[in-house]
């Protein structure tokens, strides 16, 4: 199933419009060589009691460098084995490089079974993102594209190109765009633009947003890592999140 029909599905099923951003951390590499077999495992066993903890509250996981190279793809790879028929799963390696070796990252995430990779629109369309969106099609999995970052700094450089960056996605035929809740207009932008397209927007929670604005401002899904996985009680928090979405739906 293709990841937007897939996220539906999973959010119709579950009454849930949140994103897990599964970037759990200790350090593994801070530790001397000999130690590390052990913070891996207290790692992935974090990991997936969080996913068991969560998995009904949320309709993906999206996994990013943090965890992806403390782990290796293997660990990751068995996660989205257990876990396929209940969640989807969006790989962010915020992939911004030359078609071909864009292709090779996308390849091993593909392989590892995510449904759709992280693109930075920057890279342009012709030998950046059309090669990459191309070979997910043929693969059967998807592609977004990062049009506007959450941070402060984005505002410098990067989200000033906001228009290009949503066309140049448009044109590589992109499924579709992720977006920041803290700078919320790019959303209510694109959203007036395509109104059929998929949003998924980070910067909810800790990043200052308040649960629920993406999806008021247009978004399809939120984005939420530290507010659930670093709260005491990560299923008290995801409730909430899901709740604060539910209001203004
Ligand atoms: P948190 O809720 O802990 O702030 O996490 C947000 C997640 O969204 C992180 O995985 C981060 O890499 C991602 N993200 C972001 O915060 N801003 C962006 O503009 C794009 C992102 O992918």
């Amino acid at each position: 199933m293709q990841l937007r029909e897939k996220l539906s599905s999973l959010s119709s099923r579950k009454g849930s419009r949140v994103i897990l951003a599964l970037d759990v951390h200790n350090d593994v590499y801070a530790k001397p060589m000999g130690f590390r077999g052990e913070a891996r495992r207290a790692l992935m066993d974090k990991a997936t009691k969080l996913l068991l903890e969560l998995e009904d509250l949320i309709v993906a996981a999206k996994v990013g460098l943090p965890l992806a190279l403390s782990t290796g793809l293997d660990f990751v790879e068995d996660v989205i084995k257990s876990f396929s028929d209940r969640l989807a799963f969006i790989c962010d390696f915020k992939i911004a490089d030359v078609g071909f070796v864009s292709e090779l990252v996308a390849d091993a995430a593909f392989s590892v079974g995510f449904d759709a990779v992280i693109a930075h629109a920057i890279v342009g369309v012709a030998d950046g993102l059309k090669p990459l969106v191309d070979h997910a099609r043929r693969r059967g999995r998807g592609v977004l594209a990062l049009c506007a970052m959450s941070h402060r700094g984005a505002e410098e450089i990067l989200n000033p190109l906001f228009d290009k960056l949503l066309e140049a996605a448009l044109k590589a035929g992109v499924d579709g765009f992720v977006l920041p809740a803290t700078f919320p207009h790019y959303i209510s932008r694109a959203r007036l633009l395509c109104k059929h397209a998929l949003i998924v927007s980070p910067g909810v929670g800790v990043q200052g947003a308040s649960f629920g604005s993406a999806i008021r401002a247009g978004a399809d899904y939120e984005i939420v890592g530290r507010a659930i996985y670093d709260s005491p009680s990560p299923r008290g928090a995801a409730e909430k999140v899901v709740r604060a979405i539910e209001e203004v739906t």
